[in-house]
Order: structure tokens, then sequence, then C-alpha cells
């Protein structure tokens, strides 16, 4: 305890000496209230529950970007992060002719990528604004790359619906007490909370309100990648975000619904890899022969498996939910849960198509495929 203590104490006093010098770089991170134990900080200030009249972008901040997009982290040491991501119901397409009235975070399914260091602090807001009409297609001064590349994604696209109901937002990548930072909010209500990005890795976000199935099926989830602090070994030419879904949905005349009881029995009517079945088989992934290519890979589920594989590579290197203490080599496939996530590399060996599948062949015929295509620059 005493050297808690201590701890907190330093914590303290370097936080006080960063706001003194106008800084938010430089550990540990620690601040008044909180401790931290092998250099991992602990003990969040409790969430706050408000009203605010924001009228505002759904989604704020400067490493936010829309799949298979990763921002640059183009800063040094550790930084603190303010992050909005709304809840916003949004009618997007699956598939050809296949949209439902999703429940996103910001806007899209899956929500935006975040992308921070290890180490790094975010202050997170989040409205509910499920009872509000919301544009995402019309960016704001200032706003996230998400929107510009939303916009140049001809796959989803997003149209304001109405679908008032209780949300709430659980990041993986937090080490908090989740009654009180997962906590679920009424329409018009925001919350706002801390978390610490304490481990590298690729990790799942999604809506914890009940049922978590339904939420989480309805479109309610997305990737937060954590970079090691001192980075991965290995230089990578390209950077891809891919995160795997299932949906469950159920066609009624013109129009397209949630099956709860599809879900209850794991038998989606698409599986995707960033949404949509054709969005990384139309748009493929650019690389050119001799690159190292990383991807960032996440298995949102919410119930299946993946077993990820690109067809004619294989992984040079795998880290298990991308902790560089968790090295594979060599793999052919990598077997994702639900909720499961890796950092995988490979080298293109040719010039060529490298198709991307679940190797679980029934959910890549459901819709979980895409393509590589190496070619020289143009
Ligand atoms: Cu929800």
């Amino acid at each position: 305890m005493k050297q808690m203590m201590k701890m907190m104490a330093l914590g303290a006093s370097v936080s006080a000496l960063a706001a003194l010098v106008g800084c938010s770089q430089a550990g540990p991170m620690a601040t008044a209230g909180e401790f931290e134990i092998e250099g991992k900080v602990y003990g969040m200030p409790k969430a706050e529950v408000f009203r605010e009249d924001y009228r505002g972008d759904a989604v704020v901040g400067d490493t936010m970007t829309a799949s298979p997009h990763l921002a640059k982290l183009d800063y040094a040491g550790n930084k603190t992060h303010q992050v909005r991501l709304d809840t916003l119901s949004q009618k997007v397409e699956v598939a050809p002719g296949v949209s439902y009235t999703a429940w996103t975070f910001g806007g899209s399914v899956p929500g935006p990528v975040l992308h921070v260091r290890e180490g790094d602090r975010v202050v997170f807001t989040m409205k509910n604004r499920s009872d509000e009409a919301v544009l995402v297609s019309e960016p704001g001064k200032g706003a996230a790359p998400f929107y510009r590349q939303m916009s140049d994604n001809p796959y989803q696209k997003p149209e304001a619906a109405i679908s008032p109901m209780p949300h709430s937002m659980d990041f993986h990548s937090g080490t908090v007490a989740a009654d009180d930072k997962w906590r679920s909010i009424s329409p018009g209500e925001t919350v706002q909370f801390e978390w610490v990005a304490n481990y590298p890795g690729v990790y799942m976000y999604h809506c914890g309100t009940s049922s978590v199935l339904m939420h989480t099926a309805m479109g309610q989830y997305g990737a937060v990648v954590v970079s090691p602090k001192e980075g991965y070994p290995t230089e990578a030419d390209h950077e891809y975000v891919i995160t795997q879904s299932e949906f469950y949905l159920q066609q009624v005349g013109e129009s397209y619904i949630y099956d709860h009881q599809a879900a209850m029995a794991n038998n989606p009517s698409h599986v995707t890899f960033n949404g949509h079945v054709s969005a990384l088989m139309d748009q493929p992934l650019r690389a050119k022969k001799g690159d190292r290519v990383r991807l960032y890979v996440l298995n949102a589920g919410p119930n299946g498996t993946s077993s990820f594989h690109v067809i004619g590579a294989i992984f040079d290197r795998v880290w298990y939910e991308g902790n560089l203490e968790n090295e594979w080599r060599g793999m052919q496939t990598v077997l994702l849960g639900a909720s499961n996530g890796a950092v995988m590399e490979f080298i293109v060996p040719e010039d060529g198509l490298y198709k991307l599948v679940d190797h679980e062949f029934h959910d890549a015929e459901r819709g979980a495929a895409g393509a590589l295509i190496a070619a020289p620059a143009q």
C-alpha cells in the first residue's frame, strides 16, 4: 500500500509538471487518485452522465479512420486523445439490394477504427443520438479523416434513420469497472469516461446493453488498434484493418430486419469483411511484389469463429491479440474466436491476385472474402 501511495504521488507530480509545461506526452500517465502497477495505469475517475446540446460531428478524433485505413500516429511518446463516438441509427447496405436500419457507433458498420499507442489515454465522450436523424457524410471543420473515407466508399450508403434505444460502450482495450464506464445511457444522454491503453493489441469495442447479442448484431462494434510502445520489429509497406462480422437479416416485404432467432442459432445471412460483402472484393487492398503487408484483423462475431487465410501467402509473423509477447511464425491460417484479434504479416511473393477468406468456407460463401492485388506501381 505504501508503495502504491508513492507511485500515486509520483504520477500526480509528473502529470502536474506536464500540465504546467502544456505537454500531454511522457509517462507515467497516472493522475491523482490513479495508481500504477508495472507501468500500467488503473483506477480511472468515475464516469459522468449528463445532457448536452450537441449537434456536431458524430465522430471526433485525429486518429479515427474508416476501415481498412489505419491513421498514422504522428507524435512521439504518449498522448491524451479526445475521442467522440455518438450512437445513431443509420440505414446501411450489407450486400447489393440488402439494407437494414442499423444501430451504429458513428454511422457505419463497423464503426470507425481508433488508433492509439500503448500508454496513451483516451478521454471518451458518447452521446446517444438514436432519436435524432444524423447525417454522417457531411463533415464539420476539423472532422476525423473517417468522414472523407466514408464518402469515398460506395458501399453501405448510410442514410439517417431514427430508432430510440438505450446504448452503452464497452472497449475491450480499456481496463476499468464495467458497471461504471460501460453503463447504458438513454436517448439524449451523454456519457464521458477515461481509459488508458495498458496493453497493445487489436481490440473490439461494442455496445454492452441487453441483449448484447442483439445490439452487437445490429451493428454496434468496431476496432481499436493499440500499437506497442516501441512499435513492431518489422517495417511494413502497407497496413490494413479488417473486421469480420456476421449479420442476421430476414426479408420482410421489400426491406430487411434483424432476426434474433437466427442470431441465437448462429445462422448468419451474411458474413462480411468491413461490413459489406463487396467491400474488399470490388475495392481490393493494394501492394507490390516483395512488400511486407501487415493486417490488423478483428473477428467481431458476435457468434462465429474465423479461420483467417490469405490464398497464396503464409503469415511470416503473427502476433496473437497484437501483443509482441505472442509471436507465431509461418502460419497458414489464424483462428480467431468471437472478439479475438491478431496482427498478421506476409510477404507478397509476386504480382497477382491474393484472396483473403475465412477458411470456414460456409462463411466465405456468405461473404467473408476479399482480395489483395499486387501489381507494379502505376
Ligand atoms: Cu446498443
